[in-house]
């Protein structure tokens, strides 16, 4: 009888509680519904009524409070793996700012009841909230993107990646700069060595690369190593024409030189020289002036054993009107034929040089080839171009490099000449006088003086009149001044017996006992300029 009556009751209560979710369907009265169930002993019912209320509130409304007293009533059936589900079907779902209390709530729960692995898990999840919180904030900071993308490689099924990397690149820089794609860019990298490598799916890979290229605007700049990075995967896929239609797409639309460098070391690690050869031709099409391509195709037909090819090439590039490091071009034709022991031609191609520049490093260069070969004449023929040297620098306006080519011989003799050769070259060395000149900033105020080194050659002294006309003027110039002085100091001599002070000073840089040619005479010089 009394059992009837409890039991009457109960169905009552049920049924008011049945109706009130459905006139009032708020979680609070959904949760006291399943209580109420779970309280009489009916787990099964309170678990229907909770399956329910998720069910009605769906993904639209959800509300963490029902997903808390869910869990916990699970919890307390010690229905672990059904607490997680909840947990984690609700954090992937919950709006993140009210992810906190469930994300707290689940950590302790693995903490009581689950493993390492099931924390880890949470403390992912965590950080997966962290992170979306940041993209959404920002969601070009690529920064955040490479961190959460790295966290979902690690944790996450491959989907949900693909996802994460969907989403990342969709956030495409709003500005069309180099330099604002540097970052983004390696979003789609990662991604297609995700692909590649750990899906390991090479259609997807290929997919990737392609919708990267196609969304580069590579009229305005472009990625070299995108391109690079395609004819790799393509190599490792064992897909070689690919590999190589893409590298010619990327070279015909951006002929870049680290493109068409990556493209010729690949081919050189694939042994296809004739293909290396086509694509230094069309390398120094699109930059004849660079001298490093120029040797470097000139080494591989050396490598190769083609010394005719290579020797043509050198004769091809010094022919060139515009070179951006010639001398660098000419040394390295110079040891080629050197290396070749074509001594005759090496010869030939300094005395081709020196038709095009005097220059002291040149003289100095050929010097020194002919004292390192291995014949009897070598010093012989090594005094002879400094002796060339000496006469045809003669003229040169650039004094200190007059005096560099004397220095060098004057070392060369001091080695391997006879007295006789040290006196010979001592006679020739100039003489160091060190001068001043004023200097004038750029608004043409005064900004000081400057010393520097002039040279005066023995024979250019001796074949200068003008030199000595100077210094008898400069002569007359002081006695004259000084004479003035005495007159003025005379007349002076009762009232003011000391000099105005800037007369003093300049009287005193007179008296300097200089080398040779005094200053004024520079000094005047530039001072009327
Ligand atoms: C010249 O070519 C070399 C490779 O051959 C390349 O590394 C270099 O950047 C080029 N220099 C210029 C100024 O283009
Ligand atoms: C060096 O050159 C000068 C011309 O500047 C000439 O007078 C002199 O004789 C030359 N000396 C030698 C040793 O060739
Ligand atoms: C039993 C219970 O708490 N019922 C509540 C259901 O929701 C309505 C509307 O908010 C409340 O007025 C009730 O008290």
């Amino acid at each position: 009888m009394l059992l009837l009556l409890v039991l009457n009751s109960y169905l009552v209560e049920v049924l008011n509680f049945s109706a009130l979710v459905t006139v009032h369907p708020e979680v609070k009265n959904w949760t006291k519904y399943a209580r109420f169930e779970d309280k009489h002993g009916f787990i099964v019912n309170a678990r229907k009524v909770y399956e329910r209320a998720t069910e009605f509130f769906g993904e639209e409304q959800i509300d963490v409070n029902l997903y808390l007293a869910f869990a916990k009533f699970e919890e307390k059936q010690k229905e672990y793996d059904r607490v997680r589900v909840i947990y984690k079907y609700a954090l992937d779902r919950i709006p993140k700012q009210q992810a906190h209390q469930l994300i707290n709530n689940y950590i302790v729960f693995e903490r009581n009841f689950g493993d390492r692995r099931g924390i880890e898990d949470v403390i992912v999840s965590k950080r997966r909230f962290h992170y979306e919180e940041e993209v959404k904030a920002n969601p070009h900071n690529y920064d955040t993107w490479f961190n959460y993308l790295r966290l979902l490689e690690g944790k996450a099924d491959a989907d949900t990646v693909r996802e994460g990397y969907e989403r990342a690149i969709a956030n495409v820089p709003p500005i069309i700069e180099k330099k604002h794609w540097r970052r983004y860019i390696y979003l789609w990298v990662n991604y297609a060595l995700y692909e590649e490598l750990e899906v390991k799916d090479p259609e997807r890979t290929r997919q990737v690369y392609q919708a990267c290229l196609d969304l580069i605007p590579h009229k305005k700049f472009t990625f070299a190593k995108i391109w690079l990075l395609y004819g790799k995967f393509e190599i490792r896929q064992k897909n070689l024409q690919n590999a190589r239609r893409g590298l010619g797409t990327g070279i015909g639309k951006c002929p870049k030189n680290k493109l068409f460098k990556g493209y010729i070391e690949l081919e050189l690690q694939l042994r296809e020289f004739d293909r290396c050869r086509k694509l230094y031709e069309k390398y120094l099409e699109y930059g004849p002036e660079n001298c490093t391509t120029w040797i470097k195709f000139a080494e591989l037909e050396t490598i190769l054993g083609d010394v005719e090819r290579a020797r043509a090439i050198y004769e091809l590039a010094i022919s060139q009107p515009r070179l951006d490091m010639p001398e660098v071009l000419w040394k390295s034709y110079m040891d080629f034929e050197i290396e070749q022991e074509e001594y005759e031609n090496a010869r030939g191609l300094y005395k081709r040089l020196l038709q095009r520049t005097q220059h002291v490093k040149v003289w100095k260069s050929y010097a020194q080839f002919e004292l390192s070969m291995e014949s009897e004449e070598r010093l012989q023929r090594c005094r002879q171009v400094y002796e060339e040297a000496n006469c045809s620098l003669c003229t040169c306006e650039e004094k200190e490099q007059r005096f560099m080519l004397l220095k060098a011989w004057k070392n060369f003799e001091q080695e391997f000449g006879t007295s006789a050769d040290k006196d010979r070259v001592k006679k020739l060395m100039p003489k160091q006088v060190k001068k001043r000149r004023k200097l004038t900033a750029k608004d043409e105020t005064d900004a000081g003086w400057e010393e520097y080194y002039d040279y005066i050659f023995p024979e250019d002294a001796a074949n200068q009149p003008n030199l000595k006309l100077l210094s008898m003027a400069q002569m007359w110039n002081k006695q004259h001044q000084q004479e003035q002085e005495k007159q003025k100091a005379e007349k002076d001599e009762s009232t003011e017996p000391t000099q105005p002070r800037d007369e003093q000073e300049e009287s005193r840089e007179t008296q300097e006992p200089l080398e040779s040619v005094p200053d004024d005479q520079d000094d005047s010089d530039s001072s009327s300029e």
